[in-house]
């Protein structure tokens, strides 16, 4: 990796520049760039001006449930609404590593004006054994949530696993199409557990729409759920072709944003899990559970604290 003038970087992040954004992204999701890293967040605590780090936000669903459109629908109304809100908004895209392609392309529907500094886009590949999200996601919240009001974090998936994106969101939100009869009986499989709330999309197909809000308020109320965030679950209708919902919605985000991420020590310690389950399985977790887990420490310190402990482990005469 080549080197960079870290103060510089930060501050032009600061400023939304988007070639800084960008490298300062890769130094995060590069897994050997330990002392860069090190260094970026220190220069983000020096230069720290007080501004509540992002609220982040994930919006998952199956494929082709109109999530990128929402996206692109919601950012603009935002930004209509409020002046000062900045977004960030990481695709995770499972087929971007085929088709090679931008994100920003015709395919997504995503589409800003270049030139508008309050919006920043990632994409990033999916790795699907972790069920959309990847430690790449991690780091790039962890940074990007320095510079920006909400992250949207835009992930395939609908079952279980897929819903690991609610280990560094605040809120997840589960996009859904109208759904026919019997898929609606799919709903109560489980998945309504999950999300913090709902967006049924492409309700510009009313009939079907309105029965899947329908159905889905009616279980919800069965089930007397909540989400994740321990608060009643809201389903919002949305078309992003008619326009209907978007307001609710954008307002909706805009609340979220104004109140701004906690701190990342759930995220670090999810995120710490996951690496540990990576690189050394089942015998891993059982160790970091015996072990504990130090909160107060970096993610990279805690990193290389297990590294040492599983090692102490295996030596020889113990
Ligand atoms: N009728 C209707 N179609 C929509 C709506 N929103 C999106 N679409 C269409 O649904 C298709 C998929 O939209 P995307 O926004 O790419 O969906 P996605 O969930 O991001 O898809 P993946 O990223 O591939 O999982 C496109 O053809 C959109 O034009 C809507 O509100 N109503
Ligand atoms: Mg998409």
């Amino acid at each position: 990796m080549p080197t960079f003038n870290i103060p510089e970087l930060v501050q032009a992040a600061r400023k939304h520049d988007k070639r800084s954004l960008a490298r300062l992204v890769s130094v995060f999701e590069q897994a050997d760039a330990v002392a860069q890293r090190a260094e970026v967040l220190a220069e983000l605590q020096r230069t720290d001006n007080g501004n509540r780090p992002a609220a982040v936000i994930g919006l998952t669903g199956t494929p082709g449930a109109g999530k990128s459109s929402l996206v692109n629908s919601l950012s603009l109304a935002l930004m209509k609404r409020d002046s000062r809100i900045s977004i960030a908004v990481i695709a995770v895209d499972p087929t971007s590593q085929v088709s090679g392609g931008s994100i920003l392309g015709d395919r997504t529907r995503t589409r800003f004006p270049a030139t508008e500094s309050r919006l920043y886009f990632r994409s990033q590949p999916t790795s699907l054994e972790l069920g959309g999200i990847t430690q790449n996601t991690f780091q790039a919240v962890r940074l990007l949530r320095h510079f920006f009001s909400l992250i949207i974090v835009e992930t395939v998936g609908i079952g279980q696993n897929e819903l690991t994106v609610g280990e560094l969101a605040e809120q997840t939100l589960l996009v859904l199409q109208p759904l026919g009869g019997d898929q609606i009986q799919f709903l109560k499989s489980g998945i309504m557990e999950l999300p913090d709330h709902f967006i049924v999309n492409k309700c510009d197909e009313v009939k079907a729409g309105r029965e899947t809000v329908n159905k889905l308020k009616a279980g919800l109320k069965t089930a007397n759920v909540v989400g994740m965030s321990r608060v009643e679950k809201r389903v919002f209708a949305t078309s992003t072709i008619s326009g209907d919902g978007i307001t609710d919605l954008a307002e909706f985000l805009l609340l979220a944003a104004n109140r701004g991420g906690g701190d990342f020590v759930r995220a670090e310690s999810n995120l710490l899990r996951r690496w540990v389950a990576e690189e050394y399985g089942r015998h891993g977790l059982r160790l970091l559970q015996k072990l504990g887990d130090d909160a107060s420490l970096s993610f990279e310190a805690r990193q290389q604290w297990f590294s040492e402990q599983l090692f102490s482990t295996f030596q020889p005469g113990q």
